[in-house]
């Protein structure tokens, strides 16, 4: 229905459009640029918790000729006040939007709202967290915090007055520099604040609340000095070291390896207590989950040092890729996303351990990507259509992305692809750009034509690869030949060829030598054979080292070839896959009911565990066995009890046969806990995958070894790390320590946060009745995002837990799903893709599965959110 009201009797009205459908679906061909510019914004807020007043006042510019009004978004907003050029102006409510009719080809446009910061529970918009207020507003906040064209290609000057309780707020902080503060009437103060670079809406930021902070400073290459400053809670100040070390490292790496330099005097980051996802890139200002600033040794584990680090670059590479160049449209979200993730990954690596991170960042694009891009939800990296671009933060577009990218770094060589980069940031420097642009700046820079690497923004599926070697001993040659091949997607029956970079190289079998060093192959046909010479000896196939190109690698490989591969691969990520290659070769005989031969597998893993040439960090990633959910991906029907026990038998086997080695991997002392280096990171991590590993031989043993590695801990990982073995147990040591960490922590969230994750992924066939409980527990809330995530989401991610037979993992997390959904449908969507896989299951499992999402679906008053991915997970 349209709301159609006028101010003034004379005033025109604008004719009534069609109505739009509840849940309409928009769509990328249909991107036009935007009827009004809008180069200058000022904003001024009259703070308060509860009720918050915006004025807002534009200078608005039409757009090229045409007679359109101006269309402002607004979301949950009702006009107060609305003037053009100073006078009460006629206007118009199209559903959430606000329409004006504008005569000339410029205005200035006031417009007043009052918002309920307190009240605003999605975390989207202004709210409030812990007393302070800040905001989030990618994609689509800004316009519940006021009336905009609210979309990335509108890019505005903006100045920033905000006035509030002194007490209350005594920090006040926006964009860009503050240029003015004073004091006002009845205790309040106010400051103005000015970013001089034009920006979209949803990199606007505001935080008002009482903060300390950690300065710190920052010399750029060209000699300019840059105020840092990370705002926390006076209490949380002394956990704020890691991130501002990481900022610094950040800094420096982003000019020596891609020539960016920060381009403001200051740069703040604020931590927020509630908050969506990980982090937000606003211009200068970014804001955090605690999450991802916060860490001591006591509270913190390796893992969230290491993501601390990750966010923390990722956040500030945006300054460039997001902020100086941001999207044309929200289609185009892979642009900042993909690229960001690319940079914070080869970061990371610069840091830490390139080829630990490659395992990394290969484990995490497996566990969510593949999947993700093999059922209902797959999509493109650069999606054709969208119903809540919410939902479209995914695996896909930004690992994928990053993929993607790092696929045509490799075909470009590091220079050339530094040339295409930097002219990718001064070409468009300042403007909102699209996937395209990218590409033919990398093009342009580099003289290298990438054509055929844009499908792989355009059509989702993950390729998968057949590769057979033939060998001639006779004629000294070895011919590959390789095969490609994509299952159709939704929306997208018929797949073309793809252009894949495999970097290959033959292994010697007798040698173990490289006896054909390493070429990148381009497949970019269906079917394509290479020839190798002088091949001396019987060669072993070494393809996708180093993970070249996002597939499936289906391998014929010659018995023993796997087990050769892992000792003697040149290549640490081949060495790697051919470990994880060996280990499901054994879980899909298991899970699929034929004999299991453990055996290269235990050679395998003994192997590495004793090697002296390899160091702990990349030991453990070697011997850990593929996830459950991995193992589910592989096989034709789910039997989520056949995987699980199948997996428990390997783990069992490598406990027994191996329990020495295991042990004193566990009990080694290398490491102290305040030593943060990849060499003592590697001697934790290894520590506690080896402690899991005898507990499914010894359990009894395992349990007090667990308890002694808890209560001797010096840091969390070791903790956490005895308490995730302890948690599966049925031992007397279990709840005692699970009550000591309680007793211990239940004063700081983030480590609250562990304890319920701890037990939602406890490996126990009676998890569904605890976490059903831990949602009763009074330290449970779903305002939170990261408790949810910590109960709802880690279950949701605990393969034989939540499918456990009776269906009530599916009623828990549906149960959950609608409950979360009248507070925050972000948080509450995300948990929606645990149910999208159902087709593939036993058919028990999967009519539970599907009544669960005709469950959610049916629900009146559904978001948006929830409704797209349950629906589509039903399609
Ligand atoms: N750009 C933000 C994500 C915003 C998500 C909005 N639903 C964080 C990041 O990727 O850096
Ligand atoms: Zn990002």
């Amino acid at each position: 229905m349209l709301d159609v009201r006028t101010t003034t009797s004379d005033a025109a009205v604008v004719p009534d459009a069609p109505p739009v459908p509840a849940h309409a679906a928009i769509r990328r061909e249909d991107y036009r640029p935007p009827d009004w510019r809008v180069p200058e914004i000022h904003l001024d807020f009259d703070l308060g918790i509860d009720r918050t007043r915006v004025r807002a006042t534009l200078e608005v510019e039409r757009n090229g000729p045409h007679d359109r009004p101006l269309r402002l978004d607004g979301d949950e907003l009702a006009p107060l006040r609305v003037a053009v050029d100073g006078q009460d102006a006629a206007w118009r409510m199209d559903g959430p939007a606000l329409v004006i009719e504008v005569s000339g080809d410029r205005a200035m446009v006031e417009t007043d709202v009052e918002i309920a910061p307190s009240a605003n529970t999605k975390l989207t918009g202004l709210y409030a967290s812990n007393g302070m207020l800040c905001t989030q507003c990618e994609a689509e906040g800004f316009r519940r915090i006021t009336f905009f064209p609210d979309r990335p290609d509108v890019l505005s000057r903006y100045r920033v007055r905000m006035e509030g309780d002194a007490n209350a707020f005594p920090v006040l902080l926006s964009n860009g520099n503050r240029i003015a503060q004073g004091e006002a009437a009845g205790g309040r103060h106010w400051a103005e604040w000015e970013d001089p670079f034009p920006k979209p809406s949803y990199l606007f930021a505001l935080v008002a609340g009482d903060l300390q902070a950690n300065r710190d400073r920052f010399t750029t290459m060209s000699g300019r000095k840059v105020e840092l400053a990370i705002w926390v809670r006076e209490a949380d100040l002394p956990k704020t070291s890691h991130a501002m070390d990481s900022l610094k490292l950040a800094m420096a790496w982003d000019e020596q390896v891609y020539g960016r330099e920060y381009d403001l005097d200051l740069f703040n980051i604020v931590a927020v207590g509630d908050f969506n996802m990980g982090a937000m890139e606003n211009k200068s200002l970014n804001i955090f989950n605690s999450a991802f600033v916060l860490a001591d040794q006591d509270t913190a584990t390796d893992a969230d040092f290491d993501n601390i680090s990750r966010v923390v670059g990722h956040e500030y590479f945006h300054n460039w890729s997001g902020d100086r160049v941001t999207c044309r449209d929200w289609f185009q979200l892979s642009l900042k996303e993909g690229f960001t993730v690319f940079r914070d990954q080869s970061f990371s690596a610069d840091i830490g351990s390139p080829p630990v991170k490659r395992i990394e960042d290969v484990r995490v694009l497996r566990a969510a990507q593949f999947p993700e891009d093999a059922g209902p939800l797959a999509h493109a990296v650069r999606p054709d259509s969208y119903i809540e671009i919410g939902n479209f933060y995914t695996a896909t577009v930004y690992n994928k992305g990053a993929e993607v990218i790092r696929m045509m770094a490799t075909v470009l060589g590091r220079d050339k692809f530094r040339a295409g980069t930097d002219l990718y940031f001064s070409r468009h420097d300042g403007e909102a750009a699209t996937c395209d642009d990218f590409v033919k700046a990398l093009e342009d820079g580099s003289g290298v034509d990438l054509t055929t690497f844009k499908i792989w923004y355009s059509q989702a599926g993950t390729p998968k690869v057949t590769a057979r070697l033939e060998h001639d001993a006779d004629a000294m040659t070895a011919t590959l030949h390789l095969e490609q091949h994509i299952d159709p997607t939704p929306g997208q029956p018929v797949k073309q060829p793809m252009p894949i970079p495999l970097k290959t190289a033959l292994i010697g079998d007798a040698s173990g030598a490289e006896i054909a060093p390493e070429q990148l192959i381009i497949l970019d046909q269906p079917r394509q054979s290479v020839r190798f010479d002088n091949v001396t000896e019987t060669p072993l196939l070494s393809i996708n080292r180093g993970f070249s190109a996002p597939i499936i690698v289906q391998a014929n490989r010659r018995p023993g070839e796997l087990e050769r591969l892992a000792w003697a691969d040149s290549d640490p990520f081949a060495r790697y896959e051919a470990m994880q290659d060996l280990m499901m070769t054994a879980l899909l005989a298991g899970a699929q009911g034929s004999a299991m031969d453990a055996e290269p597998v235990v050679a395998a893993v003994g192997a590495t565990l004793q090697s002296n040439a390899l160091d702990p960090a990349f030991k453990a990633e070697a011997i850990l066995l593929p996830s459950e959910t991995l193992i589910a991906e592989r096989v034709q029907v789910v039997d989520p009890d056949a995987i699980h026990a199948a997996r428990e038998q390997l783990r069992t086997a490598i406990g027994s046969s191996l329990r020495d080695a295991l042990s004193t991997a566990q009990r080694s002392d290398d490491g102290s806990g305040d030593d943060l280096s990849p060499g003592a990171k590697g001697v934790r991590r290894l520590r506690s995958i080896a402690l899991g590993l005898l507990a499914a031989a010894t359990p009894d043993e395992a349990a007090s070894l667990a308890k002694a590695q808890f209560d001797r801990a010096d840091n969390m990982t070791d903790r956490q790390g005895a308490l995730m073995t302890l948690v599966s147990l049925d031992a007397p040591e279990r709840q005692g320590a699970l009550d000591a960490f309680y007793e211990r922590f239940h004063n700081d969230s983030l480590v609250l946060d562990k304890w319920f994750a701890l037990q939602a992924a406890a490996q126990r066939a009676d998890t569904v009745d605890r976490v059903a409980e831990l949602a009763r527990h009074p330290d449970f809330t779903m305002t939170n995002p990261n408790r949810l995530r910590s109960l709802a989401g880690q279950f949701a991610g605990n393969h034989w837990a939540f499918h456990h037979p009776s269906g009530r993992g599916y009623d828990f997390v549906a149960d959950m799903i609608l409950a979360a959904d009248a507070i925050n449908p972000q948080a509450a969507a995300r948990l929606v893709p645990a149910f999208g896989r159902w087709r593939r299951f036993e058919p028990s499992r999967a009519e539970l599965m599907r009544r669960a999402l005709e469950k959610i679906v049916a629900k009146p008053g559904l978001s948006k959110d929830v409704f797209e991915q349950a629906s589509k997970s039903l399609a």
